[in-house]
């Protein structure tokens, strides 16, 4: 892709907008970033870019801006129906995400997944995986590493494994992965994409560009993959709980097989694996098979898996209660899957930033084992009554998430875990989930010196 003298425009500044500015600079692009904030909220922004020096343009858009604009580069938090968004495409100026501005100028094949939950755990997973065969892996994307940070390093001969979300898909045009994975779907950023409909068709925008040579791995157990079938030109790869067999990656006499060359192989044994993490195992296993990574490699780095940070992370035990951080749960499902990993009574502490989620599904899993619900952050009133119409009333309302821990504190008895699962964005008082979690383990350490 050339882009040596056009005028790009790139909207936002932060990690990709950031990443995406300085690629174009690099590449001799007359870039301009815009950034609803001001200078003085975005002062670290700034400082990012070093000598690099992009004309800004800061608080109201300047709508004169387009009649000279050959591209626009789209972070991925910025809606799709603002205004000047739909004016640009409407005046045919090319509107495109900043993982497909990066797609375009990387020539090694790329694994690319997608999914409501379990992104970032497979991402991680499928990335120790492949970088054991070939050190020249990136893993890149929603994970917290913009794909066009690191994309002219990448070799022709390197592999790419990006966490993609149906933000980030919203706008690709010709991005194309070699293998693509969907681990769920279930109701997320309504607020966003407006309906579930729209929602899922973002989600399967990333196998739009795949062929048969292509792999798309899905989910059999989560209706809404399984039904993507036939709407999906690549070579489907399904992995499930259930004995599937000759459909992909399974579960069979508590072993995880693969049928997906031809033969059944066994890969490894359930019991070595955590239960929330089963699904994400399989998922990785099918993607890296089809990245013909060896099996025994497969079987080394899941054995040796650590998790990440964030999803159901075990932070300490105080008085016989054990403190778990799962503020990378910002849907229901996800809180769900972390109340259902718990194997004790739990006290949980949830609520956030306002996506238009129902919660209904989120009170209905707490099945007696939730003794106290602690809320806070914009969604507290609207569990509390969903809750409420549930006939569960053991909710106590806090102002922030340390009043949270300090109440989960009194509250809970020995034998008793502390679960952080918020089932929401943490936007309305915390800058990402990683700052959210960061604080509730703070908070929880800040208890030891009581
Ligand atoms: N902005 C505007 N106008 C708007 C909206 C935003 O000017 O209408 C500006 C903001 O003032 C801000 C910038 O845009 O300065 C923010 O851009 P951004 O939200 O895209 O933030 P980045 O730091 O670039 O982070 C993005 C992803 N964020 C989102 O999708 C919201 C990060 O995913 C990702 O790690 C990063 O790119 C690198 O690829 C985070 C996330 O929460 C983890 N993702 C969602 C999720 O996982 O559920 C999708």
């Amino acid at each position: 892709m050339e882009l040596k003298d056009k005028n790009i425009l790139v909207i936002g500044m932060a990690l990709s907008g950031i990443s995406a500015a300085k690629l174009c600079m690099n590449k001799q692009g007359n870039v301009t970033v815009y950034d609803g904030k001001t200078r003085e909220q975005l002062k670290d922004s700034l400082n990012l870019f070093h000598e690099l020096k992009p004309r800004l343009m800061l608080g109201e858009f300047d709508y004169s801006i387009l009649q000279s604009t050959d591209l626009i580069v789209l972070s991925p938090g910025v809606p799709t129906d603002l205004l000047f968004i739909t004016e640009a495409v409407k005046n045919d100026i090319p509107v495109i995400s900043e993982i497909e501005l990066a797609y375009r100028l990387c020539k090694a094949p790329i694994v690319a997944i997608t999914g409501t939950n379990g992104k970032t755990t497979t991402t991680t997973l499928v990335g120790e995986i492949i970088k054991k065969h070939w050190e020249d892996t990136y893993v890149v994307g929603n994970i917290g590493i913009p794909f066009s940070s690191v994309v002219t390093n990448i070799p022709e001969e390197g592999k790419v494994v990006a966490e993609i979300s149906s933000f980030q898909l919203e706008t690709i045009h010709h991005f194309h992965p070699k293998v693509s994975a969907i681990l769920n779907i279930t109701p997320d950023h309504l607020n966003r994409h407006k309906t579930y409909e729209n929602y899922i068709n973002a989600k399967l925008r990333i196998t739009e560009n795949q062929t048969k040579e292509d792999y798309c791995i899905l989910n059999y157990d989560n209706d809404i993959c399984r039904k993507l079938e036939n709407e999906i030109n690549s070579t489907i790869i399904f992995f499930s709980k259930n004995p599937i067999s000759e459909r992909g990656v399974y579960i069979k006499d508590s072993v995880v097989y693969s049928s997906i060359n031809g033969e059944e192989i066994s890969i490894i044994e359930i019991k070595q694996l955590g239960e929330h993490n089963v699904e994400n195992i399989m998922a990785a296993i099918a993607i890296c098979i089809c990245m013909e990574i060896p099996v025994n490699i497969i079987h080394e780095v899941i054995n040796n898996f650590k998790g990440v940070a964030h999803r159901v992370e075990y932070v300490t035990t105080i008085n016989d209660v054990k403190y778990f951080n799962d503020s990378k749960a910002t849907n229901e499902d996800a809180a769900i899957n972390g109340i259902n990993s718990m194997k004790s009574d739990i006290i949980l502490i949830g609520g956030g930033m306002d996506k238009g989620g129902t919660f209904d599904d989120f009170i209905k899993s707490f099945n007696g084992k939730v003794k106290g619900l602690i809320l806070f952050g914009e969604t507290a009133s609207i569990i509390e009554k969903v809750a409420n119409k549930y006939g569960y009333n053991d909710v106590y309302r806090v102002n922030n998430l340390e009043e949270a821990v300090n109440k989960a504190y009194n509250l809970a008895k020995p034998g008793e875990n502390v679960l952080l699962s918020p089932a929401c964005a943490s936007w309305d008082m915390f800058k990402n989930f990683e700052e959210r979690g960061n604080l509730f383990k703070e908070y929880v350490y800040n208890l030891l010196n009581n």
